[in-house]
């Protein structure tokens, strides 16, 4: 039960300050680190300290072990915690905290190894009597392996690399004659990207859902489910939207699921918050896809339906305390929506639209929370993820949320970079979205409605913001120019908020 005082961030934008957050309401100090690209972001004057830590690439700075170690140890930093992404997942990291005698905010580094594993954690799974996807046990060494396990469950099936997940090193075999090129395409691209060409088998799932159970362990075996997550909305493995409750959640399913994650948690002796990713098929069968040993990105729409802040969670379990709820005394109260904001051009297949942003103004209202770093003026760097925000809104019925949603993206308002945010409006409207029918397949399903631009997209308000861009622009440098500041502000004032249907 050691009081934790101070805790250094190994993290930056939005999950950075997401962090610090809880940590100031706890009054546990914080302390930041960036590297050369983050000097002007806004976690590192939201921080008690800031220390720099290297250069912009994420591997001479964010993924610098020695360095962030160097200085939780010399600024007095009692634990870490890694947010989502860089060292969040990395044993190594975890057992060097460990070792220096820093509390790392996060299982145990066992666990980390075991669920990195794909073939490990569908192991561990299956002792558990969790339903794992139909596949193979080990990794697959020939050929002929491969046609066996196909005479087996039959076609289609999916290779997968071990050390993956997220979808890279993976690929679908729906005829026998790809079989070759599938497993060397896997096995090359699983060398590359992690190291370890193992792959394995697994029985492809037709259209699923993609839906997560958030868990909670304490250290004393104490483990609960704060319900589930649906994740379906995605494009090329990037989650775009995320809701709770799922709409093709039953109260039966959600309390069968909501067990096997509990259990699935205390096979491995699970420590602090994790996610259970799970396939759902069309049947509603469910099988264990991975485990995620970190906060997630999505944590708020948990947070906002059961009204538990899992940032402050983890800092208890991680001091040693024990859960101070149980299962029972939790609910999923009304319905909770996230829109993740990306910084891309949806006119330009999606490519990163780094730049500065001019001016922002975020919506505010009943039941809106926005999760972001950006203000005006802040340069996106080019080196780090392109996500500058994310809009949750809760409403008391699924459909009150999505009108939330809808009024909350119309008032968002950003100049500068282009963002996701009309992509996102067209979803708000769709008709198989509002009505609950989707599954992982939906952008494609849905490209159509999605990606026109045929829709009125409102060209008067942006080529005021243009002009306004401009005007800036030009004007910038200069020493005496109120006038024309104030100038630019009417013009800003007078861009409507978005409509773009
Ligand atoms: C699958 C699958 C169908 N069957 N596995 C994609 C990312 C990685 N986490 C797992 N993924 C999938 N695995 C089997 N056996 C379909 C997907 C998949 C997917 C999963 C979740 C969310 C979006 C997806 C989009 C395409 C494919």
């Amino acid at each position: 039960m050691s009081q934790i005082k101070k805790i250094l961030v190994a993290n930056r934008g939005e999950i950075a300050i997401r962090v610090m957050r809880t940590c100031r309401e706890l009054d546990i100090e914080t302390v930041a680190v960036y590297s050369e690209a983050d000097r002007t972001s806004l976690h590192v004057r939201y921080a008690h300290e800031a220390f720099y830590i290297g250069e912009s690439p994420s591997n001479e700075s964010y993924l610098n072990i020695d360095k962030i170690i160097d200085v939780a140890k010399s600024c007095g930093a009692d634990a870490i915690h890694p947010g989502y992404g860089f060292l969040s997942e990395n044993a190594e990291f975890a057992k060097r905290c460990t070792k220096e005698g820093i509390i790392f905010i996060g299982p145990t580094p066992d666990v980390i190894v075991t669920m990195g594993d794909k073939i490990q954690a569908r192991e561990a799974m299956t002792n558990a009597g969790i339903p794992v996807v139909p596949g193979t046990k080990d990794k697959i060494t020939s050929e002929k392996e491969v046609h066996d396990v196909i005479k087996e469950i039959g076609l289609p099936i999916m290779i997968k690399a071990s050390a993956g997940g997220g979808g890279k090193g993976m690929r679908l075999i729906q005829e026998e004659s790809e079989v070759i090129s599938a497993v060397r395409a896997a096995r090359s691209e699983a060398l590359s990207s992690f190291g370890d060409d193992s792959v394995y088998i697994e029985k492809y799932i037709t259209s699923p859902h993609h839906i997560e159970f958030q868990i909670l362990a304490d250290q004393h075996g104490n483990v609960v489910h704060l319900f589930e997550r649906e994740c379906s909305v995605q494009r090329r493995h990037q989650k775009m939207i995320e809701e709770t409750p799922s709409p093709l959640m039953t109260p039966e399913l959600r309390d069968e699921m909501g067990k096997c994650a509990v259990d699935s948690a205390k096979a491995v002796n699970y420590v602090g918050a994790g996610t259970i990713e799970f396939l759902v098929d069309n049947n509603l069968n469910y099988y264990f896809l991975e485990m995620n040993t970190r906060l997630q990105v999505e944590h708020p729409i948990t947070e906002r339906v059961t009204g538990i802040d899992l940032v402050k969670q983890q800092i208890r379990v991680a001091e040693g305390d024990k859960l101070e709820f149980k299962q029972e005394d939790l609910i999923q109260k009304g319905h909770a929506i996230e829109c993740r904001i990306y910084a891309e051009d949806p006119d330009n297949n999606f490519m990163p639209s780094a730049g500065k942003i001019y001016k922002i103004s975020e919506p505010l209202g009943l039941g809106v929370r926005t999760d972001g770093y950006v203000y005006e003026g802040y340069e996106i760097p080019i080196y780090y993820d392109s996500m500058i925000s994310k809009l949750i809104v809760w409403g008391k019925t699924r459909d009150e949320a999505i009108r939330r949603m809808r009024r909350a993206l119309y008032e968002y308002k950003i100049t500068g970079v282009k963002t996701s945010i009309k992509i996102l409006e067209r979803v708000m409207n769709n008709e198989n979205f509002i009505e609950g029918n989707y599954d992982t397949h939906f952008i494609e399903k849905n490209r159509e409605q999605l990606m026109s631009s045929k829709i009125k997209d409102d060209i008067s308000d942006m080529v005021i913001i243009a002009t306004f861009i401009d005007y800036l622009d030009k004007i910038g440098q200069k020493e005496d120019n109120t006038k024309e500041f104030a100038a630019a502000q009417s013009c800003w004032n007078k861009t409507s908020f978005r409509n773009h249907f």
